[in-house]
């Protein structure tokens, strides 16, 4: 039976989890078919009931796994004939730092940039759990969250300085071919890429030449998702 990957689906099914987009590419690395089903943010609970809140999750063979480290890792032990996600221990273990950093540091440098995009995106079902949610965590509403971005970019994109110096001297953050820590980083640019006009990397940015690189993958499956740019 074919894997089924459950991803976060806004309106005209644009996929843009960060967390989904890890399981996507994870997905094309190894390989595997899988059938692509989009969730609304609301419809989660339905999957798997009230142990999968959040997606992505995959439903392999009848087993069903959530979260995208947990799928990642279930889909390495599952499937090792297939090319490497992390290439080994050591792997793996910097994947961890890189998941850490890109949660702590990226993630929550990308959000407060284009957060009422996210919500100008997100299906009707969806607009009020996801203001009252997102609201909660921020403080306060979410047009103050995203008000003065253009003052605010420049600290984003020199926090990114380790990840800048890294793309400069290897294409991949995996060294000469890509592996799991370049899916875990893409996600966070593909986020806002898939749901806002605001560039939030530069142009000329080695980062954003990494970001393309990565969306190349797989025959462009990054490029060729919707999105703006
Ligand atoms: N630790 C989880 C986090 C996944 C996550 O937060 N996904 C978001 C979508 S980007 C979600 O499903 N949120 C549900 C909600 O906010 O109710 C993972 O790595 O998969």
């Amino acid at each position: 039976m074919a894997i089924v990957f459950y991803d976060l689906a806004g309106q005209d099914q644009r996929n843009f989890s960060p967390f989904c987009w890890r399981t996507r590419m994870a997905l094309a690395h190894k390989g595997l078919d899988y059938e692509h089903r989009g969730v609304a943010f609301t419809a989660i609970k339905n999957v798997g009931g009230p142990d999968y809140r959040t997606v992505p999750i995959i439903e392999d063979d009848g087993q069903l796994v959530g979260d995208s480290n947990a799928i990642a890792e279930h889909l390495e032990a599952q499937y090792p004939d297939r090319p490497s996600l992390f290439g080994g221990a050591a792997g793996r273990g910097l994947c961890n730092f890189v998941h850490g950093w890109t949660n702590s540091v990226v993630h929550a440098g990308v959000a407060p940039l284009v957060l009422m995009d996210i919500y100008a995106h997100v299906r009707t079902e969806d607009k009020d759990y996801i203001r009252a949610s997102r609201e909660k965590i921020f403080g306060r509403p979410l047009e103050e969250v995203q008000a003065g971005r253009e003052d605010r970019v420049e600290a984003f994109r020199a926090a990114l300085t380790p990840l800048r110096l890294t793309v400069r001297r290897q294409a991949f953050l995996g060294g000469e071919t890509p592996n799991y820590a370049d899916y875990i980083v893409f996600g966070a640019f593909q986020w806002a890429r898939t749901i806002s006009d605001f560039r939030i990397l530069a142009e000329d940015d080695p980062v954003f030449a990494w970001f393309l690189r990565v969306g190349e993958l797989f025959d462009g499956l990054g490029r060729k998702a919707a999105g703006y740019y």
